[in-house]
């Protein structure tokens, strides 16, 4: 199985735009590598439509007028992933070992299809051995019930439903645990904190109707074309109304560039291209916060010289410009008045609204343009154009991704957005707000429903009122508190609620050595994965229902919900015949191991699963304005907006403001190991053939990468200056902290439009160079996207 021979890779060939044949040839590919039948295609005409089932792939908008077919390549590739006719079954997991399947790739091993039955560890075979449903729930319940609360993780990945969520957090909280660590931890966690801090809305403010009323997108650091291609089809409908599309991205990404709709007839036989970014700035890697500024200071300076101009004619004198005030600034604030703009800076919207702006103008004026264009890669005059589209713009929309959010300095880098953004008042008004793209299909709504470490977020008095419990109030682990407390060897038991922990988390190696010495390791999933072969003493594999699977309960057959990136709830119906009949839903195993475990509250957990309806009234019970009518209006097209009073300008905020939060530097602070002539600064990157773990294939078509995974994207005068050529083999050392030897081996070295200093490869063959300890302090988000790493010379060959 791992020795399956790869194709010979092919690096570098011409891609196509996003979309177009290229999409749909890989649907179609897709379908037939899954063996999906043939009602597979029918099936997908359910997707993301009211009374449907939801994406299991990501969290785009769902509109309420919907296309024929609402669905997009990578859509479709998920669907297919969960609906796959094979089956990793008793036979398959009678032959082999755990130790034998550690060898194997990720793909390998989820390729082997759904999982079909409950399973333990048998630790004299060292093979997962079939259990009743019952077995498994009681010794879960009493192994939990051996271990201190705290000493257990109770993790989930992002795509549970609301209501599996919901049920998941109030187990763990009865159970007297707040270690509530979520992907969203390495994910969207730097907007969770930076965004109340700034706007008093712990979510993004745009809804889909920003995207027709916007008349410039400022899109930083998301990979459209890849992770959430049905966006596109709202980028390519602003892009004909004339919108700007401004993109600062470090690498040339092709899916931002250009767009042919697989679902429009015409444009598909015409090749007719849409252009989505109309400019597009390579950025270096983390130099968002510098290249923010110098658009901010351009804003500043051009708003200062406009001023003075108005104060001097007052004043009577001639008007000319003093020291302070260059003539570049002149010239701008000429061009902004010939537009027919009346001001540069909003200063209504800022004294009416905002605090901090005094400082944060100071700050922008005081940078030198020399440091700003060298920490971000970027000219004077790209910043100062940018500014110029900015100011020339009545409604901006700031759309933004994983590139922003996964630094040390992440926090600060979304800081910046809503600093630009105030200036113009772009918050709050149509076609003008935050739109912070999320990830899996639910991590947004996971979060609204209790789904975390922070108790001051949670109810907390309303569920001790409605289920008779003392809940802990101390603060829970994040993903990267609970990485360390395995770690140091703390914590005992681990719960995994989907996800492929081991794996989407740092420190690989140290990790998996401490894994395999927890107590307890259950894991609910569909499919197989690296974090169940390699395991705790005891050890359980609980199979699931997907969401696009008919979910038959006591009641008939159930609905769940999710929230998608616009702050939506939606209602979702599984279509699909179950892969198995031995599976059970999220729901019903929560409820299984809650009523196993605990001997306290009074959650009526059996009837929650007989009706899921129950556990919605529950959700509503315990968020009244959030979830009103929340089972009438489940299905409502367009799905439930969430309230956002950032959206009407009102500012959740500790001073009832929206703040200028001036960030105190321009990059993160790197050792001085870390900083040298030999160093890159490494982006982990997402192919566009896999979701997340999950590897699909070995085609990043946009990118011209086929038949291997195992690449490093170079910037070619970079690859000379080390001694290198395009196809020479490498290893990555991780930079800092280097008393830890961290490697990888064995990437291909391919020359790439990226800037000097910078280069990517793909996640999660990188993890193992990740230091637990990089991430952001306030987010505790892991700096995925800037690791300073060097380059040996490899003597392995790829692995593929
Ligand atoms: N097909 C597919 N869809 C997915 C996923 C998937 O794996 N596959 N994953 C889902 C999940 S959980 C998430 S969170 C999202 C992730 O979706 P994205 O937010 O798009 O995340 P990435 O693809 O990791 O990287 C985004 C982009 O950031 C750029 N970038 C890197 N560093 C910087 C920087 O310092 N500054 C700037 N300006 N840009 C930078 C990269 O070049 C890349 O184009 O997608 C979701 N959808
Ligand atoms: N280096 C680096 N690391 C990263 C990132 C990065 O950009 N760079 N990105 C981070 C981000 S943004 C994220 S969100 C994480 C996510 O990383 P992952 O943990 O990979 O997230 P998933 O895609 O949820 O996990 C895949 C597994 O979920 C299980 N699964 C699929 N569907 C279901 C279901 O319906 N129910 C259940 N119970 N299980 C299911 C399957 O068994 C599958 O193996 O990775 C993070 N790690
Ligand atoms: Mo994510």
């Amino acid at each position: 199985m791992t020795s399956k021979p790869n194709k010979t890779p092919r690096l570098g060939f011409p891609s196509g735009p996003a979309g177009g044949w290229g999409s749909a040839k890989s649907v179609g590919e897709v379908l037939i590598r899954e063996h999906v039948p043939l009602s597979g295609p029918s099936l997908l005409a359910h997707q993301n439509k009211p009374d449907g089932y939801m994406c299991v792939s990501c969290a785009w908008a769902k509109p309420a007028k919907t296309h024929p077919l609402e669905f997009c390549e990578n859509g479709a590739k998920a669907t297919a992933w969960e609906i796959t006719t094979r089956r990793a079954d008793r036979a398959f997991f009678d032959a082999h070992t755990l130790s034998e399947l550690e060898a194997w790739r990720d793909h390998d091993l989820e390729e082997q299809g759904r999982l079909t039955h409950p399973m333990r560890w048998d630790p004299a075979s060292d093979k997962y051995l079939p259990v009743t449903w019952a077995a498994a729930f009681e010794e879960i319940g009493r192994e939990l019930q051996a271990v201190a609360p705290e000493k257990v993780e109770f993790y989930t990945s992002g795509r549970a439903s609301l209501e599996t969520s919901y049920m998941y957090q109030l187990f763990a909280r009865i159970f007297g645990s707040n270690n509530l660590p979520d992907s969203s931890n390495m994910c969207h966690e730097s907007s969770s904190i930076a965004l109340p801090e700034s706007i008093g809305a712990s979510v993004g403010t745009a809804i889909l109707s920003d995207f027709q009323n916007c008349d410039c997108i400022f899109y930083m650091a998301q990979n459209v074309g890849t992770s959430s291609p049905r966006m596109l089809h709202d980028l390519q409908d602003a892009a004909d109304r004339g919108v700007k599309i401004v993109t600062f991205n470090p690498l040339r990404e092709p899916g931002l560039e250009r767009f042919v709709n697989p679902q429009a007839p015409g444009q598909m036989l015409t090749g007719k291209e849409t252009q989505i970014s109309s400019n597009y700035y390579q950025v270096r890697l983390g130099g968002d916060i510098a290249a923010l500024f110098g658009i901010c200071k351009a804003l500043i300076q051009a708003d200062d010289a406009l001023h003075e101009a108005h104060v001097s004619k007052v004043s009577g004198s001639d008007g000319t410009p003093d020291d302070s005030n260059d003539a570049a600034a002149v010239a701008f604030a000429a061009s902004i008045a010939a537009a027919d703009k009346k001001h540069i800076l909003d200063h209504d919207f800022i004294s009416q609204h905002t605090s901090g702006f005094e400082e944060f103008a100071a700050a922008a004026r005081n940078y030198a343009w020399e440091e700003l264009e060298r920490v971000s890669g970027l000219t004077r005059e790209q910043m100062t154009e940018a500014a110029r589209i900015y100011a020339r713009s009545d409604a901006v929309l700031m759309v933004y991704g994983m590139g922003l959010t996964q630094h040390m300095m992440g926090v600060q880098n979304v800081h910046m957005v809503v600093n630009l953004a105030l200036l113009r008042g772009n918050i709050g008004k149509p076609g003008a707000n935050i739109c912070a793209v999320r990830g899996h299909s639910n991590v947004q709504g996971q979060r609204t429903v209790g789904i975390t470490e922070k108790p001051g977020l949670v109810p907390l008095d309303k569920l001790s009122e409605l289920y008779h419990f003392d809940p802990p109030r101390w603060q829970g682990h994040s993903t990267v508190e609970s990485c360390k407390s395995i770690l140091d060897g703390e914590t005992k038991a681990f719960i995994g609620l989907g996800g492929n922990f081991l794996r989407a988390a740092p420190e690989t190696v140290a990790m998996e050595a401490a894994w395999r010495k927890l107590r307890l390791t259950v894991q609910i999933a569909t499919k197989l994965n690296r974090s169940h072969v390699v395991h705790g003493e005891v050890a359980y594999l609980l199979p699931c229902l997907g969401r696009i699977e008919i979910d038959e309960q006591a009641s008939g057959p159930q609905a769940v919900s999710m929230e998608s990136s616009v702050a939506h709830f939606h209602g979702s119906r599984g279509k699909a015949k179950p892969a198995s009949s031995e599976l059970l839903s999220e729901p019903a195993i929560i409820a299984g191991i809650a009523k196993a475990t605990l001997t306290r509250g009074n959650v009526p957990w059996g009837r929650w699963v007989d009706d899921y309806s129950e556990i919605r009234n529950a959700i509503e019970r315990t968020y009244p304005e959030t979830f009103k009518d929340f089972n009438k209006r489940l299905f409502q097209p367009g799905g439930i907006p969430r309230p956002l009073p950032a959206r009407e300008r009102k500012w959740v905020t500790s001073n009832g403001k929206a703040n200028f939060i001036t960030p105190d530097r321009l990059f993160p602070e790197l050792p001085t190991e870390a900083i040298g002539e030999d160093v890159l600064h490494l982006a982990s990157l997402r192919s566009n053939d896999q979701f997340n773990t999950t590897i699909y294939g070995y085609s990043d078509r946009f990118r011209g990468v086929d038949g291997t995974r195992q690449v490093l994207f170079v910037n070619p005068q970079d690859i000379e200056r080390l001694g290198f050529a395009d196809g020479d083999i490498v290893d990555l050392i991780t930079a800092i902290d280097p008393e830890t030897r961290r490697t990888v081996e064995g990437f291909r070295i391919v020359a790439y439009d990226i800037p000097k200093g910078c280069c990517g490869a793909y996640y999660p063959e990188t993890n193992p160079l990740f230091p637990l300890s990089h991430h952001s302090p306030q987010s505790k988000t892991p700096s995925y996207k800037l690791l300073p790493v060097r380059l040996s010379r490899s003597s392995h060959v790829p692995l593929n």
